[in-house]
């Protein structure tokens, strides 16, 4: 018997990276403080079906399970919590995460659910489960405060995952993902981080987060660590302590960030390279710098993102570009600029995307002011009435048409001869002989190539339709 069972949802595509669910993880810990019993189900890794998760459920009796989920996961949430409460369960569901936080009257829709909390959990979550626990009458819609001081919180419980179970392109190390920050200060049209964690950015200190470095490295074994964080390097000193004492503790991991292309420079890059950073994730978004400019502002321009990108390739830093597609105004010439923007700057990998159409951000209330979409379109994806997770289809174009697009950029970065040379450091016998000794990394870029290549389409049909998988 447990008290609480927190379950974050099945992702609804097959994304070659499973990464450690942070904001369930800050919870356990948060109600592990408190005395609560807590499990936690990860479903981007078990990926079980109702029935089993029920029935797993019967057997710990858990007073509340909480669920956690973004927007494209609602409508697993909904079938899985409509299950759990047709079939016997006796425990108060909770939703939790980013879609309730953005609007919260969805827990008044979809009563399957009995409460929704609305924002961060850790201050405020224990108290409600306390509340339930013994019996105490709750709101239907919680809202939780703010965590002001990130290094007052406790580590993540990564204690209560199988951690050799997540991985992510680009290693084939155990890997880990950790987040040191909170909110951002730009205001791009297609993001709801502002509205979600505010413009106001709080750090954890870089102490803090060596220590939680080192505990990864010591306790759980983890050599690799991808930063979460949309915007690491935002803060610059804060990253030169944080590389400064990895180095002086001698922790002997390597790892990854995002960050926007106009937050790093040549002094600091040269120092995250010596502290062990390897790759880094950058949200160039379009190849056309006059779709980037409606969307994202002013900066970054093409030659800051070009000039980025050249500074990683010379220190020795993958350079990852985040690519989207579907803008308002967003022509098929602009699509085609997008495609080829990844060769001209050097990219070393990318991740196409379609532009979903997420509530609350500027794209999305301005379509609904437009009457491009109505506002309750979540709700019509949510409850299976609307087929695919909404994205955004500039100028009449169909789904199939973007995807098709989106599959073809893919397929065009990833089959050139210097791509696939590059991605496996192959440029004489020599690297190639290495490269064969160390057949696990060699597998692990043969996987990546693979799935973006031969499996592309395959793996965006499943994003787009969620019911593609039988489950
Ligand atoms: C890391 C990350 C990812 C990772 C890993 C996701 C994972 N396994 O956790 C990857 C790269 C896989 C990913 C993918 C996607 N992501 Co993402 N991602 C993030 C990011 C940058 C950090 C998430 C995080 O760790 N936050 C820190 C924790 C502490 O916060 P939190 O998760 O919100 O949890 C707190 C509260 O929400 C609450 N809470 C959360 N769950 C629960 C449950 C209960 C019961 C309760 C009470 C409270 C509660 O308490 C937590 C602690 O305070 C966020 C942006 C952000 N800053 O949050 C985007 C974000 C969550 N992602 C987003 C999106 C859109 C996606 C994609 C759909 C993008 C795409 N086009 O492919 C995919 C979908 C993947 C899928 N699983 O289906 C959006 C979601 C917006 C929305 N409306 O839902 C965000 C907010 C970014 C944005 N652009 O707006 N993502
Ligand atoms: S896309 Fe990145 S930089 Fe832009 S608002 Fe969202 S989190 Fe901030």
């Amino acid at each position: 018997m447990v008290d609480v069972v927190l379950i974050f949802m099945l992702p609804n595509f097959n994304y070659n990276i499973k990464f450690q669910p942070q904001g369930v993880l800050y919870l356990a810990a948060a109600l592990e403080k408190e005395n609560v019993d807590v499990k936690i189900l990860d479903m981007t890794i078990n990926f079980w079906s109702k029935e089993k998760t029920l029935k797993f459920l019967l057997k710990e009796k858990p007073k509340i399970v909480g669920i956690g989920a973004m927007s494209n996961q609602l409508r697993d949430a909904v079938v899985y919590a409509k299950y759990f409460k047709d079939n016997g369960l006796q425990s108060k569901i909770v939703l939790g995460g980013p879609h309730v936080t953005l609007c919260p009257d969805f827990v008044k829709k979809f009563k399957m659910f009995d409460y929704g909390f609305v924002g961060e959990g850790e201050l405020t979550f224990p108290k409600m489960v306390n509340d339930l626990i013994r019996g105490k009458k709750v709101k239907k819609i919680v809202y939780g405060k703010k965590v002001e001081n990130l290094d007052s919180l406790p580590l993540p419980a990564y204690h209560l995952l199988e951690m050799k179970k997540y991985r992510m392109p680009h290693t084939s190390k155990i890997f880990s993902t950790m987040i040191t920050t909170r909110g951002c200060p730009y205001s791009c049209d297609f993001c709801n981080v502002p509205k979600l964690s505010g413009r106001n950015v709080r750090f954890k200190s870089a102490n803090t987060v060596v220590e939680e470095v080192r505990l990864l490295n010591e306790k759980f074994g983890i050599e690799w660590i991808m930063f979460t964080d949309e915007n690491f390097t935002i803060y610059e000193k804060r990253v030169a302590k944080i590389c400064h004492l990895i180095k002086k503790e001698r922790i002997d991991v390597e790892w990854m960030c995002e960050t926007r292309n106009d937050l790093v420079n040549r002094k600091l890059l040269s120092t995250m390279y010596k502290a062990g950073c390897r790759g880094i994730g950058f949200g160039v978004e379009t190849g056309a710098e006059s779709v980037r400019k409606k969307v994202k502002g002013t900066s970054p321009t093409d030659k800051t993102i070009i000039r980025s990108f050249n500074l990683c390739n010379e220190i020795g830093i993958k350079a990852i570009a985040f690519l989207m597609f579907g803008y308002p105004g967003e022509t098929k010439e602009d699509m085609k600029k997008t495609s080829s923007f990844p060769h001209l700057i050097n990219a070393d990998s990318i991740f196409s995307n379609p532009n979903f159409f997420l509530p609350k951000t500027p794209i999305f209330e301005k379509s609904v002011r437009d009457g491009l979409i109505k506002k309750n379109m979540w709700n019509k994806y949510a409850s299976g009435d609307m087929r695919h997770v909404p994205i955004y289809l500039p100028n009449g174009m169909t789904h199939k048409e973007l995807l098709k697009i989106i599959n073809n950029c893919d397929t065009k970065f990833y089959l050139r001869p210097s791509s696939l040379s590059k991605r496996l450091k192959i440029n004489n016998f020599n690297d190639l002989r290495l490269l064969v000794r160390n057949s696990k990394d060699f597998l692990v870029e043969f996987n990546d190539f693979a799935d973006h290549v031969f499996k592309s389409d395959y793996q965006i049909k499943r994003f787009l339709y969620p019911y593609y998988r039988k489950r």
